[in-house]
């Protein structure tokens, strides 16, 4: 039973055929924003990302170029495993499945599944498709192509199977305790319906290709690839050692993050193969949907892949994770578009945040040598502005906790747009220039105040910049206790501190030089 203070959250391990994109960017990056936050909050957080190296499409992909296959997966999973430093995700662990610790968990999964009576041996007649790794029924294949698209093959060959058709009734009963194991909603009504309509016992094994973890005492089969994925989740925390700390303090997974295309192996499968192994189930599937290029469905024919090094290169990488997190509610598709990001940046970081912090910071340096101000007595304008920063502040946390992020930061954006008012209602430079010190004082600090609590909840979101800004006011993220408190509960700046520099944080783009 895991503890209630700890929170594990998982990537889905990448099939390490092909380089990272977007959408890999983009689960990853949700993933990394959940996992901050939660550290914010004081949790104890196991976050998890990794490559899935096994299988007959990865023996497949080695086919064409010179490698041996161990050789090629090294390679491949460098690509994965670099994309963390680049994304700046916050990951306690980097699985990989060609890994000994990893074989020797799924082989004791599979022993396990095997002692619990739940795995027998037969033949597979079926459809099989190699570039979802899945096997399709008669009834699934429409013009000689999986519900996918992608191409099929005839399968026939000795397989082990798992008695999946067993545990029908006890995945509807576990769905129907358990109204929020899937997440959004509608992904929810699917797995129900899909289960509903009867499961067949699921083909666990393979012969016709070597690339895998072989069957425990029978060397002619390789586990399939999605048994052997799904069992990452487990490796991690240190299966099958069952006095691991880890897999005691962060067992059962809070959130398994996927895209849409692998829900079902994560909302029926695995729940079921973990109860027939006796073991806890995760609390929450969070199913994200799917990203197309200018429209156009990613693909490498079209050669219309977004690689996430060079648009954030081009355009920075918090401006790439705000933009991915903002441009679409969670759980909807997205379309991915240069014009759309630079949108995004131009109006909400740099002309509203972005200006925010230039605005209040340079105020600051030129009437107080940038010294923080001390704490007045707030007005009325203070005491709304205040007011707007709790009501968002409990928003944001609602969100976060329903893992809602686009709607978190409409929040966040709300606190800024109305600072930027607030400021120009209260027309500090006039102060200024009145001679109005005190008033001017009161603006000033009330706004740094904003910026302080901004810049935590925006942490998550788009780390190095929060960072940066909390820096200068002499804040660090770490020693932030009570750092959720909004501006009117506690003075947290210390006053007579002196403001950092800070660089543009969000250059303007120009959409004609791009
Ligand atoms: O399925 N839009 O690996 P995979 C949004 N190895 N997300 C996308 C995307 C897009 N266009 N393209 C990919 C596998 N993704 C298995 C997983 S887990 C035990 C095993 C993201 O390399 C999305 O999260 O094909 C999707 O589920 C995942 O990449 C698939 O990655």
């Amino acid at each position: 039973m895991g503890n209630m203070s700890n929170i594990y959250i998982t990537t889905p391990i990448y099939y390490v055929n092909d380089k990272p994109h977007v959408g890999h960017a983009y689960t990853s990056i949700a993933s990394d924003v959940l996992a901050r936050f939660y550290r914010l909050k004081n949790y104890e957080v196991f976050f998890l990302t990794g490559t899935d190296e096994h299988g007959q499409k990865i023996q497949q992909a080695t086919k064409n170029n010179n490698l041996n296959t161990q050789e090629f997966v090294d390679n491949m999973s460098l690509n994965f495993q670099n994309l963390t430093k680049i994304l700046n995700l916050s990951n306690n662990d980097f699985i990989r499945t060609s890994s000994q610790r990893h074989i020797n968990a799924v082989r004791s999964f599979w022993e396990k599944l095997n002692n619990n009576g739940q795995v027998y041996l037969d033949k597979y007649s079926g459809w099989y498709s190699i570039r979802d790794e899945a096997f399709y029924n008669e009834e699934e294949i429409v013009d000689g192509h999986a519900p996918t698209g992608a191409p099929v093959e005839w399968v026939e060959e000795s397989s082990y199977f798992f008695k999946l058709s067993d545990w029908e009734e006890k995945l509807l009963k576990f769905y129907e305790d358990n109204p929020t194991f899937i997440q959004p909603k509608s992904r929810y009504n699917e797995v129900v319906s899909f289960v509903k309509q009867g499961l067949k016992d699921l083909s666990i094994s393979r012969t016709s290709f070597d690339w895998g973890v072989k069957v425990p005492g029978d060397e002619s089969h390789v586990v399939y690839v999605w048994i052997d994925a799904l069992t990452n989740y487990l490796t991690a925390l240190g299966y099958p050692d069952n006095d691991s700390k880890s897999l005691k303090d962060f067992w059962p997974a809070n959130f398994h993050f996927v895209g849409k295309d692998i829900l079902r192996f994560h909302a029926v499968y695995w729940p079921a193969l973990l109860m027939a192994a006796g073991m806890e189930t995760p609390k929450k599937i969070i199913a994200h949907g799917w990203w197309t290029v200018e429209k156009e469905k990613m693909s490498k024919s079209l050669g219309n892949v977004v690689n996430p090094q060079d648009i954030i290169n081009k355009y920075g990488l918090d401006q790439f994770r705000y933009f991915l997190l903002r441009e679409v509610p969670f759980g909807n598709d997205g379309d991915f578009s240069e014009d759309a990001l630079i949108s995004r940046i131009n109006s909400e970081l740099a002309n509203n945040f972005g200006n925010l912090v230039n605005r209040v910071f340079s105020m600051t340096k030129k009437n107080f040598d940038g010294v923080i101000p001390e704490q007045q007595e707030l007005k009325e304008e203070e005491q709304n502005l205040i007011n707007i920063c709790d009501e968002n502040l409990s928003e944001y946390m609602i969100c976060f906790k329903s893992v809602e992020f686009s709607k978190a930061i409409d929040s966040i954006i709300g606190i800024v747009s109305m600072t930027n008012k607030y400021i120009d209602n209260t027309k500090p430079w006039t102060l200024a220039k009145e001679g109005k010190i005190d008033d001017l004082k009161r603006v000033l600090r009330v706004s740094l105040e904003v910026i302080r609590l901004v810049s935590i909840l925006f942490y998550p979101i788009i780390p190095s910049s929060s960072t940066k800004i909390l820096k200068a006011l002499n804040l660090s993220i770490d020693e932030e206790a009570n750092c959720f408190a909004g501006p009117g509960s506690i003075p947290s700046l210390a006053a007579n501190n002196r403001i950092g520099d800070l660089d543009l944080l969000f250059p303007k783009i120009d959409k004609n030089l791009t």
